[in-house]
């Protein structure tokens, strides 16, 4: 993911992404033109319903007059204004987008109950599966980019379910009425753009640029600024297509990996055992040690045989505390903490890619 651009956002995308695994994952467009959503947002506001928590001060002039000063800052970007008519032309307030952004499940749950239910065994199987019948476009990617080929379909799986769901939002109409509530208009507003580049420069239209109520999109589930950062027209046709052609999918997923320091040498870390009370853990780089060093703190192997002899360095994490699980990992995870800085996410990558390694 892809908000690596955007620091203040990567809590934001945890968010998300736990959202995305526990709600239904594809909300329907209820609304079908520009009137039919302004008609719907008053019945909302006025009637007090289900949706009652859109704020109040969300009326249909407010965004019509926002997304008007939005058309004029990109016009003096320089977009195309044929273009710029024509997306502005389908923008609608989506009140069920601000709806989801502000009932985002607050309650923890346990790393064990997150890959069960990311990576259950329906989908390592589909992984390897996969992982085999794209093999041999996938070694090549993999050995262009540096980064091994189980890693690409376990990012391909953990976003999109191997391409399937995608969410099938107007991306900028959710980002233009998330820019509009206003809680975090900067990041939006910038993504809200950047989607704005993608159709200018023939990526996409306005009809195909879809993706999730949050913005993110196709197989990758990239934001729109991530897009424009890491996303690869590998196939050669002229188009970064995310949604629908997997050579491009899976070289901007590799892409995306290198250019935020993966390195193919290494793999992403290991869950381990602690005998006794460690004196420091987590993701700080400060607190990165060789294997030796958590060797003669006690740390084994989870079978309770010793660490390699290796020498790298890693960190040691405890995502549910002492009594959960806990790994060591390596500087690739680093990377995939940039993709998503969710230490759960960053696991359950882990976790897929191996049982593709394994092959069940
Ligand atoms: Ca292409």
């Amino acid at each position: 993911m892809l908000f690596n651009a955007v620091n203040c956002s990567f809590i934001y995308l945890k968010k998300v992404r736990l959202r995305k695994t526990f709600a239904p994952n594809s909300r329907k467009r209820n609304l079908s033109s520009p009137l039919s959503s302004i008609v719907m947002l008053f019945a909302l506001l006025l009637q007090g319903t289900a949706q009652a928590n859109v704020q109040n001060d969300l009326t249909e002039e407010g965004f019509i007059a926002y997304v008007a000063k939005l058309k004029e800052e990109a016009l003096d970007k320089g977009i195309d204004k044929g273009k710029l008519d024509e997306a502005f032309a389908a923008i609608t307030f989506r009140p069920t987008v601000v709806t989801s952004d502000k009932n985002q499940p607050e309650k923890k749950i346990t790393l064990d109950d997150y890959l069960a239910s990311r990576v259950p065994d329906w989908k390592v199987k589909q992984a390897v599966e996969k992982y085999n019948k794209h093999k041999a476009l996938l070694d090549k990617i993999a050995g262009e980019y540096g980064v091994q080929a189980r890693f690409i379909v376990a990012l391909w799986g953990n976003e999109s379910n191997f391409g399937k769901i995608q969410g099938n939002y107007s991306v900028l109409s959710a980002l233009a009425s998330l820019a509009y509530e206003g809680r975090r208009e900067k990041l939006f507003k910038d993504n809200f753009f950047a989607a704005l580049e993608i159709i200018d420069k023939g990526h996409a239209d306005v009809n195909t640029l879809k993706g999730s109520w949050a913005g993110a999109m196709g197989q990758t589930q990239f934001m729109p600024i991530s897009f424009l950062n890491y996303a690869v027209d590998y196939n050669g046709d002229g188009k970064k297509d995310i949604w629908g052609t997997e050579a491009d999918v899976f070289a901007s997923i590799a892409n995306y990996l290198s250019s935020e320091g993966w390195s193919s040498e290494g793999t992403w870390g290991r869950q381990v055992k602690l005998s006794r009370v460690v004196p420091i853990s987590g993701l700080a780089k400060a607190n990165m040690k060789p294997l030796s060093y958590w060797k003669a703190k006690g740390v084994t192997r989870f079978d309770g045989s010793e660490l390699p002899n290796v020498d790298i360095d890693a960190s040691l994490i405890m995502p549910d505390g002492e009594k959960g699980r806990v790994y060591l990992v390596y500087d690739n995870f680093h990377t995939l903490m940039k993709w998503n800085r969710s230490s759960y996410f960053g696991v359950s990558v882990g976790y897929l890619s191996e049982r593709i390694k394994r092959g069940y």
